[in-house]
């Protein structure tokens, strides 16, 4: 069976477990990753070098880096699916899973490891302010796109652009401390929410 290891408090293994939920496609999830299972250890580091969750393993193929897991995955194991079918639109999702994770995911490091996970080091106020300007500064650009009316972030079907973005938005709300309003994205956000699929992973109070 399809192996996924990392833990689910990990926004990448997140992705890479709800597009498998969403293709109904059965696996094994093992908790690696900090704080339960370091995964800077020989025998992690012989399948990612980079000591990062997740690794999928399916047989003898070992893959990492999230977006190319679910490239994978869609393909293999979705039949493409969960991608537009027109070239452009397909870029236009890359192109969100893609910001996702360079750009939306750029500035929650520090609110997060500050505000939820209380981490020694992440305790100076400027920081924190500075770094929640930044991640407003793009909330705001999802927020204009979403405001746009779309039932989804690209096309008129769900595609791995929405797993990517949702989650990013879970990150958001999840995170307590004094949110600039974001309707459009709230909105959209209860919708994916609302998935059968994306209860496990949407659900949770924890960012
Ligand atoms: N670019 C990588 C980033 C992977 C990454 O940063 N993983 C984090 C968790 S989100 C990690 O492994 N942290 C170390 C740990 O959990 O021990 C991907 O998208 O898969």
């Amino acid at each position: 069976m399809l192996k996924i290891l990392g833990r689910v408090t990990s926004i990448n293994v997140r992705k890479v477990l709800w597009a498998l939920d969403e293709l109904g496609t059965g696996y094994e999830q093992q908790d690696w990753g900090m704080p339960l299972r370091d995964p800077k250890v020989p025998e992690f580091l012989a399948l990612n070098p980079n000591g990062q969750v997740p690794v999928l393993l399916d047989g003898d193929f070992v893959l990492w880096e999230s977006i190319a897991i679910l490239g994978y995955v869609n393909q293999v194991y979705g039949k493409g699916g969960l991608m537009p079918a027109a070239a452009d639109q397909q870029a236009l999702a890359m192109q969100w899973v893609l910001w996702q994770n360079n750009e939306m995911g750029s500035h929650w490091g520090y609110p997060l490891m500050s505000i939820v996970r209380k981490q020694p080091g992440f305790d100076d106020p400027h920081k924190l302010a500075a770094n929640i300007a930044a991640w407003t500064v793009k909330m705001e650009i999802i927020e204009a796109h979403l405001a746009r009316g779309g039932a989804f972030v690209v096309g008129d079907s769900f595609s791995l652009a929405d797993i990517a973005i949702a989650l990013g938005l879970h990150r958001w709300f999840a995170t307590p401390f004094d949110h600039a309003p974001m309707p459009a994205a709230e909105a959209y956000y209860r919708r994916m929410a609302a998935r059968p699929a994306a209860r496990a992973w949407l659900g949770s109070d924890t960012p």
